[in-house]
């Protein structure tokens, strides 16, 4: 069995009280491995590691071609040992290994892409203020950066963060999730084999009680960039407003998938199956709320039940398995929760609802696709985000409801819009309240888009020009040429 240690100042540190916490495989129980529980004393360390390193400027004054070389070293490191980067988050995260697989790829070209801005940071001259004033504007680096990283996409958060910070010139403190830390631990190794400097990276492993708030609270910290919960979320920007802390917050989603008549109806049932049951439905950006137009409603929900029944489910590690447990007992939980809630607030439902037993799903925490119809605007599940493979349908006659519908929650991460008619999908993609909009497809993009959340759906971006510019602080700067007394 694994025993974790944090990774400070460029090696294993054991916990400061050597107590360790075990981690059991979601899909069947198995021990994997034990982590520790996490201190305030071990949170101290991390950020005096990596503040060390910012103020020694090693990083932070290496040339931009320089950095994104290493970062470019990491990703072909990163390539090479896909195989162990994916197992881990298949086992710890019950994804499953064909998805952790991709999910490594994607890891991958995040890497690239933001090691090729490393050397693209530019200010700007100002070329018209006459022979005696020179002005500029740069951007440098913020500081000691703390990345805050949910259990959903243990590798995949991480590298929406991680090498934009590094491109940007940032010492970084990673506080991965206490359920899923052993890619992030896998990542912290290659990229001192890749070339970073000790100290620039380190890992603080344990619970959000026990570390989060040392961490977050710690003078060294310059600024925080957090993936999860609103709730912890909410907590983590008002302890950066509190000490004025510049934060990036990822937090819940509840997008709306709106299908209108017109749409290719196979191609949104598809696309929908996949954007709720992907990731077990452990996905802020799921397609799950769907919004249909009244007409092809009764066709839509019945050839998406149909679909849904066709998902393999099964152990995280087996090859056919596209759909593994969720995270933990207390997910399924909380999914089993919000399944409740649809029930007797009487939506309709017309797939699955129970938990998956019988044999080896004994042991684990499966819940089978779901879905609700004659799901209303006042109900749990319309408003909530129930972060499993639980979809609900609602109707709407006109686009002007189907855009009240999509935007009557407390939430504005990412939409989904189902239509032939470019200008209707244009009006969409303007009035509704989100960071992205799907249109004709779910979960699928570019690496240079950002992604960022509206409402409680968080602030700031990941990925793209804007995702490094979250790590970058501007500075202008002043000459007077020629002075004279
Ligand atoms: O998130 P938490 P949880 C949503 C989703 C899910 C719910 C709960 O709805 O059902 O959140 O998930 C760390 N200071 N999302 O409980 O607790 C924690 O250790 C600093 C959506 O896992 O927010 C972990 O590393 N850090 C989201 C990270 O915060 C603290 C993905 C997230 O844990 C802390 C995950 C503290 N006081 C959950 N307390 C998305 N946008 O995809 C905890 N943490």
């Amino acid at each position: 069995m694994k025993t974790y240690s944090h990774w400070i100042n460029g090696g294993k540190v054991p916990p400061s009280n050597n107590i360790h916490l075990e981690r059991h495989s979601p899909a069947d129980g198995t021990l994997l491995a034990s982590y520790p529980e996490g201190t305030a004393e071990d949170a101290a360390a991390a950020v005096a590691s990596a503040r060390h390193a910012f103020d020694g400027g090693a990083w932070r004054d290496m040339a931009g071609d320089a950095r994104g070389a290493i970062l470019m070293r990491l990703a072909d490191l990163m390539e090479q040992n896909a195989e162990t980067l994916a197992r881990l988050d298949a086992e710890e995260a019950g994804k499953p290994i064909q998805a952790a697989r991709k999910e490594v790829g994607i890891s991958v070209g995040l890497t690239r892409y933001a090691a090729s801005q490393a050397w693209g940071v530019t200010g700007r001259l100002m070329t018209d203020s006459g022979p005696e004033k020179l002005g500029f504007v740069m951007h440098q680096p913020r500081g000691v950066a703390l990345l805050i990283v949910a259990w959903n996409y243990p590798l995949l958060c991480l590298m929406q963060k991680l090498p934009y910070a590094l491109a940007a010139g940032c010492s970084v403190v990673v506080k991965p999730s206490e359920l899923t830390p052993g890619s992030t631990l896998e990542i912290a190794r290659l990229a001192e084999e890749a070339g970073v400097p000790a100290g620039q990276i380190n890992v603080a492993v344990g619970t959000g009680p026990a570390v989060g708030d040392a961490l977050t609270t710690a003078p060294g910290i310059d600024m925080v960039s957090f993936t999860g919960s609103t709730a912890v979320g909410r907590r983590v920007a008002k302890i950066c407003a509190d000490n004025f802390k510049h934060c990036a917050l990822e937090l819940g989603g509840k997008g709306a998938n709106i299908i209108f008549a017109d749409a290719d109806i196979d191609a949104a049932v598809e696309a929908t199956f996949f954007g709720y049951v992907f990731n077990k439905g452990e996905e802020c950006c799921s397609s799950a709320r769907i919004l249909v137009e009244a007409s092809i409603a009764e066709e839509f929900s019945a050839k998406l039940a149909k679909r849904s029944e066709r998902v393999t489910m099964g152990h995280p590690l087996d090859e056919e398995t596209d759909m593994g447990p969720l995270v933990s007992e207390a997910q399924l939980e909380r999914v089993l929760g919000y399944i409740g809630k649809g029930k007797k607030e009487g939506a309709r439902l017309i797939l699955g609802g129970a938990r998956r037993v019988g044999g080896a799903y004994d042991a684990g925490y499966f819940v089978p696709p779901t879905i609700f119809a004659d799901v209303t605007r006042e109900m749990t599940v319309f408003q909530e985000e129930i972060f499993g493979p639980v979809a609900t349908i609602s109707t709407f006659e006109t686009l002007d409801e189907a855009l009240a519908l999509a935007n009557d929650t407390d939430y504005g991460l990412a939409n989904g819009v189902w239509t032939k008619d470019f200008d209707k999908a244009m009006v969409l993609v303007r009035q509704l309240k989100g960071g992205m909009t799907y249109v004709n497809t779910y979960l699928e993009s570019i690496v240079q888009l950002p992604l960022g959340g509206m409402k409680q759906s968080g602030m700031g971006h990941e990925n793209g020009i804007e995702g490094l510019k979250e790590f970058l602080e501007t500075r202008s700067a002043f000459f007077r040429l020629n002075a004279k007394p």
